[in-house]
């Protein structure tokens, strides 16, 4: 199973905006005497606009103290103060690694999409510089239901005409990965501070993304998989390499701890790194996609050596 689509969030993944959203909130909150801060802004990313401000007001236990046409009035100033802080945004506000990231994925034949609830984003991307770059951009207006429901990455595949088990999603935001997971496509977190589900590939920054670790990881994690049962020979008895992975752990998704390689054949092991134990997990991976990732060694002969 390739990847065929990467699925961008915008906020807090292409560029820094998620600051200046909460610098926009906080800028209301403390008009108005609440309180709201970092802590609570991680619930508020991926939010549409009305539903964050009902998450401040619920915070403030003032849910019901305020009419729709009042809250309309505050998602206005809030707006207007992130409009006002977003104005001077440029090129250089996009975050490290993302360009050369998308240039690779376009280069090999990937679509790109964007997949933000912000209304201000075809501005934003417009003012980066980037609009053009993408097969497909969410209109936020035609999206019902936040995150994490999977709504705009399943529009996203649709309109990009590619199954969401090719789309692999990329977002800074809990509500965010639920949503990419819930679309059934991989997904990879950037920095996300994490109180439900953990990111198939977990990111501390977009600097970390790698266009090429990321195919290979996806083609890695995507092989059929066979359980060895408890005390079974994965091979009759060959000799087996131990490889520190690492670095492969970072990069590989659903891949554990210890990778044993004899030729082209993987086996999966778990943290005890036991061959022949309970869990141990053989799979088949392409002979190049070990290569690629560094962790073929010459056993028997049959392979050239590469070692990682
Ligand atoms: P707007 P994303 C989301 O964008 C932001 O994370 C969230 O904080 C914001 O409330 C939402 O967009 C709506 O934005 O008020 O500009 O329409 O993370 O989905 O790119
Ligand atoms: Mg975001």
């Amino acid at each position: 199973m390739k990847t065929k689509a990467i699925i961008f969030d915008l906020d807090g993944v292409i560029t820094d905006s998620a600051k200046y959203h909460f610098e926009a909130w906080k800028e209301l909150a403390d008009r108005l005497g609440y309180k709201f801060d970092e802590d609570d802004n991680e619930r508020l990313k991926g939010v549409s606009r009305l539903d964050s401000l009902n998450i401040i007001l619920e915070i403030n236990n003032a849910l019901d103290a305020f009419t729709l046409e009042e809250k309309e009035a505050m998602c206005t100033e809030k707006n207007d103060n992130y409009v006002n802080l977003i104005a001077k945004v440029t090129p250089e506000d996009i975050l490290p690694g993302i360009a050369k990231f998308m240039a690779d994925a376009k280069a090999a034949g990937l679509k790109l999409a964007v997949a933000s609830v912000s209304k201000n984003a075809p501005a934003l991307l417009t003012s980066l510089g980037i609009i053009d770059e993408f097969d497909y951009i969410a209109d936020a207006r035609k999206i019902s239901k936040s995150k994490p429901d999977p709504e705009i990455f399943t529009v996203c595949a649709e309109s990009l005409g590619i199954a969401p088990e090719n789309c692999v999603g990329v977002e800074d935001s809990q509500a965010g990965i639920e949503a990419i997971n819930a679309a059934g496509m991989k997904s990879i977190g950037i920095n996300v501070t994490v109180t439900s589900i953990t990111p198939d590939l977990p990111l501390k920054s977009t600097a970390e993304l790698d266009f090429g670790k990321l195919c290979r990881a996806v083609e890695c994690a995507l092989a059929e998989i066979d359980v060895v049962t408890d005390g079974e020979r994965v091979d009759g008895g060959g000799e087996y390499v131990v490889v520190d992975t690492r670095v492969i752990c970072e990069s590989v998704i659903f891949v554990g701890p210890v990778v044993f390689v004899r030729g082209a054949e993987c086996v999966l092991a778990d943290s005890s790194g036991v061959a022949d134990g309970d869990g141990l997990k053989l799979c088949t991976i392409a002979e190049g996609v070990c290569a690629d990732l560094g962790i073929i060694r010459a056993l028997d002969g049959s392979n050239s050596g590469v070692s990682a």
